[in-house]
């Protein structure tokens, strides 16, 4: 693990105390924060995320040594089904595989941070999504990212329901993913407002303009309006800084008025030192002048920071388990309980999903009868309630409401109510029948399985899919193809025959040019004759 240290003082304007401590601090542990960067190749992730931590950390494309710091790659899929994934195919360049499709490979930067003002430790997990939107379909790119995240709500949601939970068990979910606008000038593009929908889901998507130093400060502003209408006409549910005029204290409402007014975040990165006004610091060198990027005229990078890794990291946090992690597990639970109102009594020959859950436990159960449905079904109804927070999970209390900071989180404020109970007490509480507790014994036992189980299911389902429609266009292509050779077969015979044609031409050219010099000579000998017959006529 790297170490480095940032310290909120050089490159913060919102170096206040309140916001530092609006993040829980253990200085033991370190507060752990992983996010996401993704956008079209180019758009300057790997260098802002190369400036957001003071190292090289992530290669560039095709760089040298690249496959000597090749990160962790979690996941990847290639239409082309090539072995290698987009972030080696990355590393060097191989004129064999250039044609073949990317796809899309999700890696893994780990770096560890140290605030210089008080020691405490940032564990931060970055994660790259190199080959995204430079495929022709760019399906696979959703497909695998939206697959990702609900893998690790998944397992999050597997280790709640467990009865026994792991200890060593680690929370792998996004807090949020720093979508990267291609810089057109023009407004979103069809990528970027499909993927910021779909990710919105089930992340806190924060769009960034980068390489904003290549436009004028009266483009970069149209830019940035237009950008605010789309997400506005498309309806884009991205992160907001909003706030509560009642509950909020009054600099947290200026500073959140102030970061929804410069939305959204134009940045400029560099890894390169300048020197400034006698000072070093990270620029971009031109040969009309020099832009530092820690420079709030020019470049929103520095706030971005603080944003990201100071002020609203809790925010983000506590939005990611409060509001989109609990949407998606109420939907997930929902699935299983509205579908089980008819509980079958019989073992189902099925495989086990999570729709036919409780009939698998059902059919596991001692005493198959109604009153045990009955149970199962309270106890499915009931599990609802009981999967709370692993400690281990959330480094906030599960007491704790979402921080009324964001809209979403007044979203969730009306939709979810913690619970009052946690897994461990209900389990062993005495007031519950065995029966119940057998019942949920078999459930926490199962839903992990079948979580896992669907997961492959789905994927298998995507995979298929994605198999049947290459099959489909690789037909179509052939066929295409096929068309293409005989026309040209066509066309071959035709010039042949032009050929041939235009070879008896000549030959008759040259026989008509016999004639013509018959004629000629007839006309001659007509010229000769009318000469003649005038002479003729004249004496
Ligand atoms: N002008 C300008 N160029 C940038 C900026 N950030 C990155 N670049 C350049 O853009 C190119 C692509 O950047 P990179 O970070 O590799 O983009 P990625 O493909 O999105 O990871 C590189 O040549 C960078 O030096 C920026 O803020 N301004
Ligand atoms: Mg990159």
């Amino acid at each position: 693990m790297l170490t480095d240290t940032f310290s909120f003082s050089t490159t913060n304007m919102y170096n206040k105390e309140s916001a530092l401590l609006r993040r829980k601090k253990d200085v033991k542990k370190g507060t752990k924060f992983t996010f996401m960067v993704c956008g079209a190749m180019g758009t300057g992730k790997s260098t802002f995320i190369n400036s957001l931590v003071h190292q090289h950390l992530v290669p560039k494309r095709f760089e040298h040594n690249a496959s000597d710091s090749l990160p962790k790659t979690l996941s990847f899929f290639n239409i082309e089904g090539a072995a290698v994934d987009a972030s080696s195919a990355r590393a060097s360049f191989d004129p064999e595989s250039v044609h073949l499709e990317p796809g899309i490979a999700i890696t893994e930067y780990n770096i560890e941070l140290v605030d210089g003002s008080d020691s405490s430790k940032l564990m931060l997990t970055i994660l790259d999504t190199p080959g995204f939107g430079d495929n022709f379909d760019n399906e696979v790119c959703f497909q695998e990212i939206s697959n990702y995240v609900e893998n690790q709500f998944d397992s999050v949601l597997a280790e709640e329901t467990r009865i026994r939970r792991n200890p060593r068990f680690e929370d792998t979910r996004i807090h949020a993913c720093l979508y990267f606008i291609t810089p057109t000038g023009h407004g979103l593009r069809e990528l970027d407002v499909e993927t910021m929908k779909r990710l919105s889901k089930y992340l806190n998507v924060i769009p960034i303009i980068g390489r904003a130093d290549s436009f004028t400060p009266s483009e970069l502003k149209l830019f940035k309006q237009r950008i605010v209408s789309d997400i506005a006409r498309y309806n884009i549910p991205v992160y907001q800084f909003t706030y509560d005029e009642d509950e909020d204290d009054e600099e947290t409402i200026k500073e959140n008025k102030f970061l929804a007014s410069i939305q959204p975040f134009a940045v400029v990165a560099s890894e390169e030192d300048v020197i400034i006004d006698g000072v070093t610091t990270k620029g971009r060198n031109y040969p009309w002048g020099s832009v530092d990027i820690y420079n709030p005229a020019v470049s929103d990078f520095a706030l971005l920071k603080s944003v990201l890794l100071g002020s609203h990291l809790q925010d983000l946090k506590d939005l990611t388990h409060d509001f989109l992690y609990e949407m998606y597990r109420t939907e997930r639970l929902t699935s299983v309980t509205s579908e089980n109102s008819g509980i079958p009594s019989t073992r189902t020959r099925e495989p086990p999903s999570l729709s036919n859950l409780a009939a698998i436990t059902a059919s596991q159960s001692i005493t198959p009868n109604n009153e045990n449905d009955k149970i199962l079904h309270e106890s499915l109804k009931s599990s609802e309630s009981i999967v709370q927070p692993v400690d281990s999970i959330s480094d906030k209390s599960a007491s704790t409401v979402a921080t009324p900071t964001s809209k979403q989180s007044s979203v969730f404020r009306k939709s979810v109510s913690p619970s009052k109970y946690d897994g461990a007490s209900i389990a062993s509480s005495p007031t519950i029948p065995q029966q119940q507790r057998s019942q949920l014994r078999i459930l926490s036992e199962t839903v992990p399985y079948v979580l896992k189980h669907e997961r492959l299911a789905s994927r298998q389902q995507k995979l298929q899919e994605l198999e049947n429609r290459s099959a489909k266009e690789l037909s179509l292509r052939a066929a295409a193809l096929e068309k293409k050779a005989t026309e040209l077969k066509l066309r071959e015979k035709m010039l042949l025959k032009q050929l041939e044609q235009g070879k008896q031409l000549d030959g008759n050219a040259s026989e008509v040019d016999s004639v013509h010099i018959k004629k000629e000579e007839t006309l001659t000998n007509l010229h000769s004759i009318v000469s003649n017959s005038t002479e003729d006529g004249q004496k």
